[in-house]
């Protein structure tokens, strides 16, 4: 059993001393236990407008059945929903590996899986109150199991990636739904190897999967996944499970631009590092992999890569300055950006605003999850994890702003150190003069204060650029304000 008197001697001394890095809100505990003390295993989460949904498996999930499942219509600042989501119509204890979605009409999705033997989707009309429209996504008639389904909703259509052995149909096998999940469609994408799959979908519609058999394996669809492209062979993986980690997921990132990034867990160094390969041409070819926790010492896991709408990558993964880990080792949850597509990595800043351990009662049930993730939209980077620091395993969530993240990664160049001048004229524009690459948000005004637009959003290089001051509208004076860092400069323009 846990020493609790020494626990909470060390949450009081150490609490004053271990925040959460600037610019990530203090955390916010998602899990209630309205419906049992119990512990919060691997999550997934989807932001839908100010709406959060967060849903996990449990560590208990071969005796107890139930997918907590919570939401917040407050960006993650408030929780108002948190129950035990059971199907009990499945016959089968284990609920386990859920993925949440959303789809254009605001609708949400969910994939449970039960056991080893099936993979469902669920559909809400009502914001995750209620649950309809079941469908079997695994097929049962191969007689194979199943493991690690994920799961992306885009538009009306539902993709599904899980692996699959020892049946008639052993491999990587695929779905998709063109009807939000009423109906699917099932293929093999691999039937040579198996393996835990990562799964994404670029803007473009073109869907990528990476897998790890012997080794990372990567493919793309073009046609939605009715073909596949032949796989590349990205590296080899090492990896052996240790207390606070076992079969961890591999995560697939794929910007605005379609450039990739992969990244997974290995311990060919001596102890868990998160490794990562990028491809800069859409998967022909992949440099890497390399190291991309800034700290290499002790264990770091279950990382989670997404580019967010700017283009810039954010890197999550848990850590510990153990090795090898045990029981009683101190976890934190980290963050690391990169503004060159995984070229490099700024330094690592804390997510979670205090130490933790996770809690093992059981070595049976050794778990914190084999997956949490992040994401963005376009004003914040979202993260949900499973912490043990208030003594059982919960769901926390904690934002913060993107441009404060790229700006505070970025050390702070200040917006003065650039020299700015206007190109008027048929087609006014804004010349910059840039020291260094930087981060710049260019929004205009009108002579009142009032907000008319977003001229700019983005990383550049370092060097001269014309900005296109495309503002319809008659002639007007507009000001422009450029922000850079934690200092601004606001510019007057009469356009003609
Ligand atoms: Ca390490
Ligand atoms: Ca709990």
């Amino acid at each position: 059993m846990r020493k609790p008197v020494r626990f909470v001697l060390l949450v009081l001394f150490s609490a004053p001393l271990l925040l959460s890095d600037y610019p990530f809100q203090a955390n916010v505990k998602i899990s209630t236990d309205a419906y049992g003390n119990v512990n919060h295993g691997e999550s997934s989460f989807i932001v839908s407008g100010d709406t959060v949904y967060a849903l996990c498996n449990i560590a208990e999930r071969p005796v107890i059945p139930m997918i907590p499942f919570s939401r917040s219509v407050t960006e993650g600042d408030t929780w108002d929903l948190d129950y035990a989501f059971i199907d009990s119509t499945v016959n089968e204890i284990w609920h386990t590996d859920p993925v949440v979605g959303v789809d254009d009409s605001g609708h949400v999705h969910m994939l449970v899986q039960f056991n080893m033997y099936y993979i469902y989707h669920y559909l809400s009309r009502d914001g995750g109150i209620t649950w309809a429209e079941t469908t079997m996504i695994s097929d049962s008639s191969t007689g194979g199991y199943v493991d690690k389904p994920w799961m992306v909703v885009r538009g009306n259509k539902v993709y599904v990636s899980w692996q699959e052995f020892q049946g008639s149909a052993d491999g990587v096998r695929f779905a998709r739904s063109d009807d939000y999940g009423r109906h699917f469609w099932r293929t093999t994408v691999d039937n040579m190897r198996t393996g835990l799959t990562a799964l994404n979908v670029g803007n473009d519609g073109t869907i990528y999967l990476a897998y790890v058999y012997d080794g990372m394996y990567f493919r793309y669809s073009t046609d939605d996944g009715n073909s596949w492209s032949d796989y590349q062979y990205i590296d080899d993986v090492y990896y052996s499970s240790g207390v606070g980690d076992r079969a961890p997921i591999n995560s697939l990132a794929v910007s605005p631009t379609g450039e990739l990034f992969i990244s997974w867990v290995d311990d060919r160094y001596g102890t868990w590092d998160i490794l990562g390969a990028r491809s800069t041409d859409g998967g022909q070819t992949w440099e890497g992999p390399y190291v991309l926790n800034d700290v290499t010492a002790g264990g770091q896991c279950k990382g989670w890569v997404t580019y967010d709408p700017y283009g810039k990558l954010h890197l999550f993964y848990y850590s510990t300055p153990d090795w090898p880990t045990d029981t009683l080792s101190l976890w934190s949850v980290k963050h690391q950006l990169s503004a060159d597509f995984g070229n490099s990595f700024g330094p690592s800043i804390e997510i979670t605003d205090t130490v933790f351990r996770g809690h093992f009662y059981d070595d049976r049930l050794d778990f914190m999850g084999d997956y949490h993730m992040i994401l963005a939209d376009s004003n914040y980077l979202y993260a949900v994890w499973a912490d043990g620091r208030d003594g059982d395993m919960d769901l926390f969530f904690s934002k913060a702003p993107l441009d404060l993240l790229n700006v505070t990664e970025r050390g702070n160049l200040s917006v003065t150190d650039l020299r700015l001048d206007f190109v008027t004229g048929k087609n006014p524009a804004l010349k910059l003069e840039l020291p260094a690459g930087m981060d710049l948000v260019i929004d205009a005004y009108d002579p009142s204060g009032r907000f008319l637009e977003n001229v700019f959003s983005g990383w550049l290089t370092r060097g001269t650029h014309i900005v296109p001051l495309g503002m319809p509208g008659p002639s007007r004076v507009v000001f422009l304000r450029v922000r850079g860092a934690n200092t601004g400069t606001v510019k007057g323009l009469i356009l003609r």
